[in-house]
C-alpha cells in the first residue's frame, strides 16, 4: 500500500515509547532521521502517494510519546519543507531538511551552551535532574572554558536517567556526587547552581520537565540556589500560545514497583507520571540558543518564531 512504512520508521518508533531513544533532543533527532529513511525507502509511484506515506510515518512517531513537544516539532519542520512535483524531488527535499534539522539541533544546542556556561563560575557546584543534553552542553562548555566544576547529580527514579548523567559528566572530567532525589533539598545547601532541561516550555513560562522538577524549584527557592533550564527554542510549544496545555505522560506502574511486591503488598493504587510543570516563578532563567530569558518573557520568542505567519524555529 501507499502507507507501508519503513522497517526503520516502525523500529524508532518503538524505540521511542520504551524509551531507548529518549531525552526531547534526542526524540526529535531520532524521529527526523527515521523520517528522512522513509523517503528513502518509499517505493512511492505517485507524488501524492509519497507524500501520504510520509504524513503516514510522522503520525507513526507522533503517537509514541506525548510531553516532548521537540517531536511534533521536529515532523512539522520537515513535512513543511517537503516539495516538488516529481517523487525525486520530494525525496530530496526531505531528506535535505532533515539533514538541516539535525544540524541545526546540533548547533543550536552548542549555542545555548556558551549562554549556560557563562551563568556559572570557577569553582561551582552544580545539581542535575534526569539526563538532559541541552544541560549538560552547559556544564561541558563551562569546562572547556577553563572552569572547575562539580555535579551533584539525583538519581531521577523510577528510571534512574542520573546515572547516564553521572557518566557523562565524569566522561567530561567534573567530579559527580549521586544523590536518591529526597535527598536533594539537604544537597543544596552545597550546590550554587540548579540546572535542569525542558520536555515542553508553555507560553506562560512554565516549563514542563522530568517529574521532580518541581518540588526541586521550590526547594531551590526556599534554599537560595538560582535555577534555570536550559532549553533550545525546538522545546517551546506552539499550542499553548492558543491556551492549550501540555499532556502529561503517564507510564508504566511496574517502573515504580514490580509486580510480584505489588501482589504481596495487596489492593493499592500506583501512580506513574513521567513530567510534572514547574510554575514560572519558581524558575530563574530559561537559557535558549538565542540567549537567556526570564520565564515570563519566553511568550516574546515563542511568538516571533512560531506566532502565525511567522518563521519555523531555526529559521536562518
Ligand atoms: C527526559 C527529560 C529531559 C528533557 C530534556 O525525560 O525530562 O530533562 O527531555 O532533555 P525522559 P534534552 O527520560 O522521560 O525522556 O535536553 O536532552 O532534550
Amino acid at each position: 500500500t501507499d502507507h507501508r512504512l519503513a522497517p526503520d520508521v516502525e523500529e524508532t518508533a518503538a524505540a521511542i515509547a520504551s524509551m531507548e531513544i529518549r531525552g526531547a533532543a534526542t526524540i526529535a533527532a531520532g524521529a527526523a532521521e527515521a523520517l528522512a529513511t522513509q523517503a528513502r525507502e518509499a517505493d512511492a509511484e505517485s507524488p501524492e502517494a509519497f507524500r501520504a506515506s510520509m504524513r503516514a510515518a510522522a503520525r507513526r512517531l507522533r503517537e509514541t510519546r506525548p510531553t516532548a513537544v521537540s517531536l511534533p516539532n521536529a515532523l512539522r519542520y520537515v513535512l513543511r519543507r517537503m516539495e516538488g512535483r516529481s517523487v525525486e524531488a520530494l525525496r530530496e527535499s526531505v531528506t535535505d531538511a532533515v539533514a538541516a534539522f539535525v544540524a541545526q539541533l546540533d548547533r543550536a544546542q552548542e549555542d545555548l551552551g556558551q549562554v549556560g556556561a557563562n551563568r556559572l563560575a570557577d569553582g561551582d557546584t552544580v545539581m542535575t535532574h534526569c539526563h538532559s543534553t541541552d544541560a549538560l552542553a552547559c556544564i561541558e562548555a563551562a569546562v572547556d572554558q577553563g572552569k572547575h566544576i562539580e555535579a551533584i547529580v539525583k538519581e531521577t527514579r523510577p528510571r534512574n536517567q542520573g546515572h547516564i548523567t553521572a557518566r557523562q559528566l565524569r566522561e567530561a572530567g567534573v567530579p559527580v556526587t549521586l544523590v536518591v532525589d529526597s535527598a536533594a533539598r539537604r544537597y543544596l545547601n552545597e550546590a550554587d547552581h540548579v540546572l535542569v532541561g525542558a520536555d515542553s516550555i508553555a507560553a506562560d513560562g512554565g516549563v514542563i520537565n522530568k517529574i521532580g522538577t518541581s518540588g526541586l524549584a521550590v526547594n531551590a527557592r526556599e534554599r537560595g540556589v538560582p535555577i534555570m533550564t536550559a532549553a533550545q527554542t525546538i522545546k517551546l510549544h506552539p499550542e499553548t500560545l492558543t491556551g492549550h496545555t501540555v499532556e502529561i505522560e503517564m507510564r508504566a506502574e511496574d517502573e515504580v514497583i514490580a509486580p510480584e511486591t505489588r501482589e504481596e503488598i495487596g489492593e493499592i493504587a500506583v501512580e506513574n507520571p513521567a513530567f510534572d510543570v514547574t510554575p514560572p516563578r519558581y524558575m530563574d532563567a530559561i537559557v535558549t540558543e538565542h540567549g537567556q530569558f526570564p520565564p515570563e518573557s519566553i511568550v516574546t520568542l515563542m511568538r516571533e518564531l512560531f506566532g502565525e505567519g511567522a518563521a519555523e524555529p531555526w529559521a536562518e
